[in-house]
Parts: C-alpha cells; structure tokens; sequence
C-alpha cells in the first residue's frame, strides 16, 4: 500500500539529492552465502536467459490499475498501469530482474509489480528472519526523475484476498525511494490508519543517503531483520543499521496482529506518481512533462535467511542404505534411493524409476565418495517433483564434506505441476574436482513436503 506520509517527506526532502562519484560495482555478485548462524531459506538470483520473465514458481505478476477488488491505484495513488510485457519486467540475461517505466505517445505509463507465490516469511520461535536484495535505483535524477517511486517490501499473509485489512497486517518497507533522490526509506506501517500506534498514513520510518555511491548510480544492499527474540524489526542498507522498530514503540497487541499471522510476502515494484512522490514535488502532481521514459529498478537477487529457533533443529530419523561404501561418478546419475544416507522422504516409484519422495525442510541425502576427477565439474543437475500447495517452495542444496557446510549451489523448486511432473532442472556451481561426499541438502521456511527427487548429477 506504501500510504501518503506526508509528514516524514516533509522532514526528510532536505536530506536529499546529493550527487555522489559512481563507483564501479560488479553488475551480478549473486547471491551471497548465509553469515554464520544463519541459513538460506529462499532466494531468486534471477538468472536466466536474456528477456524471459521471472520465475512463475518463485512469483507472482500484478497487472492493472489494482487488485481485483481492491483499492484503486493500489491504494497510493500511482497512475502507471501494471503489466506482464517483458517492456516491463524481464530477465536480463546477466542475473538480474530490470522492471521499466515506460511512457507511450500518448503520454499514459506503464511499469511492473510482482509478489512472491510465498506468503509466509516468518522467523523460527525464537528466531530472526533477515529478507535482502540487492538493487540499483533507476539511474536518473532531477526532473527527469520526477515520480519514479522504486520498492522493495512486504505485506503481512492476510491482505492477499482481502485488500481491506492494512495497515493491521503489518507492511514492511524494506527500501523506498522517490523522484531520483539520494535516500532510502525504510518504513513499518501497522495498526490502524489515519493514526493508531504506527501514526498513520506516514507509519514509523526513516531515511538516510546510501553509503560510498548514490543510490541511483550503483547497486546497494537493503536487508530488514526481524527478530523474534529481542522484538525487534531493523533496516540495514549495505550492512549499516539505520531504523528500528521495537515491541515496546507499537504495544504487543499491535505487535503481534501483524507478527503472529502465517507470515509475509515480498513485492518488487516500480510505480510512476502518488501520494509520496507529490508529496516531495511541493505537492504537486507527478510524473512532469519532463519525466524520462524508460529507466529501470535492477534487482540482482531476493534472499531470505533463519537463524536460530527451529529450524536448525536436526532432523530425527536417518536411513543407512545398501550403498554405505558410496563411491561412483559424479557425472552418472546419483539415484537419491541409494545415497549412503538419507533423512526425510520416503522411497517409492515414480518417473520410470525410483526416488526419494515428498521431502521437507531438515532432510538430506548423502552420497559418499563421489568422484569429481579433475573436472572441474560447473554444473549441477537434479531430477525433481513437486506438487507443493501454492505459495511452498525451498531450496535444493549441494554441500561438500558435511551437511553444514556453505553450499556451492542450490536450486529454488517449487510447484512444477504435481508430484509426477518431474523437471530436470540446473543450477550453477562453484569448481569442483576431487572426491568429496557429497550432501543434498533440502531447506525450506515451512514445514510442508515440497520436493521429490529421482537423481541428482553433476557436469563441467
Ligand atoms: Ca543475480
Ligand atoms: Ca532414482
């Protein structure tokens, strides 16, 4: 909803509009491994070839003027119409997700929004959840720049269906920005509005230039943790805290209507005109006359992290099979039925053979002694199904040596159109030769099956 907040605009539009020296950053660093402490629960590092859309497992396309039967203009006022044109949204082929605004000839606009399929981002009890992306703001400034409004947020589970719910739900911005300036926001909108304990329509935020390079000329990192522990909510752009949000500030019943739900879902968006951009113009309309067609907001990756709470927890029941010594190929395929060792799942036919089937969050499958000879292998390859519900998915991982280990790769699975649908589907890994014991491992933010697999292999 991301509603007018007037007052904050006003307090912070002096801070704005620095232009800084452009460093040079790498266009693609991919997704980065979880610090220590923490695991990788889902992520999209956009990879793909060069103007595919996004992944229609991992999200959701937005189009029109609003949700049907929601608030018009999504609420704030913008005037751009959403599409799934890939004008407007696309893969760039260098592992990033570009969404454009454009103008036609006739001076309407339109740009993109997606959501995740996933509505229940939550920390474990205990835990904290941390949601990051790397981005670079559309790269223009001035009055060029007038109503381009980028961002990066949440909405709390249940407003998806019912539109009428916020801001009790809980919205977290993650990073705004509006009109080309130097800031990034970072905003909680809770309770009721106008006013209640988030003192609506403007919510509990605050901004600060980004760090090193403008946050129009280069790629910054936003991340907001949510610690379930300390009752906490905290924004970082590139590793730097710059706004918080205790319990204490917004009261437990707040607190927990917008906590206590199954979770939140991630948007990514580029909206031309509303509330916040006009508020930052005087209060005049935007976009101008003098609004350039045509720039994008860059995503290089969404990630999303756990640490502590349950979901480290061990898994509790482990298979030895009849292949103890391991051994093999990492070229051939490793059926998942004969790894050394495996938790979770359970072995049954299915895609002209045999695999492990309906694996959930904690399992693994380990295959002892696999040889890489001098490869290196690059590649990896798992054979998978998955008839998760919609909204599950999580992640298939590689690891060598021990099933804790940083991963070298991972895929993203989720639904691929039933328990027999089975995909062949591959992910980049780092160089690898040499034998190793090779761990699959199977993580995922909620406990739902959501994967099966037949075999994995690898390739150079
Ligand atoms: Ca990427
Ligand atoms: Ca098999």
């Amino acid at each position: 909803m991301k509603q007018r907040r007037r007052v904050l605009a006003a307090s912070t539009a002096l801070l704005a509009a620095v232009p800084l020296a452009i460093a040079a950053m790498s266009a693609n660093a991919s997704i980065p491994p979880p610090a220590s402490g923490w695991t990788q629960v889902w992520g999209d590092d956009f990879n793909g070839s060069n103007g595919s859309l996004p992944s229609s497992a991992n999200w959701i396309i937005d189009t029109g003027h609003g949700y049907p039967g929601g608030p018009a203009n999504w609420g704030t006022g913008e005037i751009q119409n959403y599409t799934n044109s890939t004008n407007n949204l696309k893969l760039d082929g260098n592992g990033n997700l570009r969404i454009t605004a454009l103008k036609d000839g006739a001076g309407n606009w339109t740009s993109a929004r997606i959501e995740t399929q996933r509505s229940n981002f939550k920390p474990p009890a205990g835990g904290k959840l941390a949601i990051e992306g790397r981005i670079q703001m559309p790269n223009v400034t001035g009055e060029a720049a007038l109503g381009y409004w980028p961002a990066f947020w949440t909405l709390g589970s249940p407003y998806r269906g019912n539109y009428w719910n916020w801001p009790g739900i809980g919205e977290f911005d993650i990073m705004e920005n509006v009109n080309g300036l130097n800031s990034v926001w970072g905003v909680l909108h809770c309770d009721v509005a106008p006013g209640g304990a988030c003192g609506e329509f403007t919510g509990i935020g605050n901004s600060r230039a980004c760090p090193g390079s403008s946050c129009q000329s280069a790629f910054h990192t936003y991340r907001f943790e949510w610690d379930d522990a300390a009752k906490t909510f905290t924004w970082f752009v590139d590793g730097q805290s710059f706004h918080q949000v205790t319990q204490a500030r917004v009261g437990v019943n707040v607190w927990n209507a917008m906590t206590s739900h199954a979770g939140h879902f991630i948007l990514l968006n580029l909206a031309m005109g509303g509330a916040f951009p006009n508020a930052l113009n005087n209060n005049q309309p935007t976009p101008v006359a003098a609004t350039q067609s045509g720039h994008s907001m860059v995503v290089d990756y969404v990630a999303v992290y756990s640490s502590g709470g349950g979901t480290t927890t061990p898994p509790t029941t482990t298979t030895t099979t009849s292949n103890p010594g391991g051994g093999g190929s990492a070229y051939s395929d490793l059926q998942a039925e004969n790894a050394s060792e495996r938790s979770g799942g359970s072995v049954s036919p299915g895609d002209g053979g045999s695999g492990v089937h309906q694996i959930a969050n904690g399992g693994y499958l380990k295959f002892s002694g696999v040889n890489f000879g001098t490869g290196p292998a690059r590649q990896f390859y798992a054979r998978v199904a998955s008839g998760a519900a919609g909204g599950v998915s999580g992640l298939v991982e590689v690891r060598l040596g021990s099933r804790t280990a940083t991963p070298v790769g991972s895929i993203a699975v989720g639904n691929t159109g039933g328990w027999d649908a089975w995909r062949t589907i591959p992910a980049n890994i780092s160089n690898i030769s040499g034998t190793h014991d090779v761990y699959i491992t199977f993580t995922s933010g909620q406990p739902a099956p959501y994967v099966s697999v037949n075999w994995v292999k690898f390739g150079t």
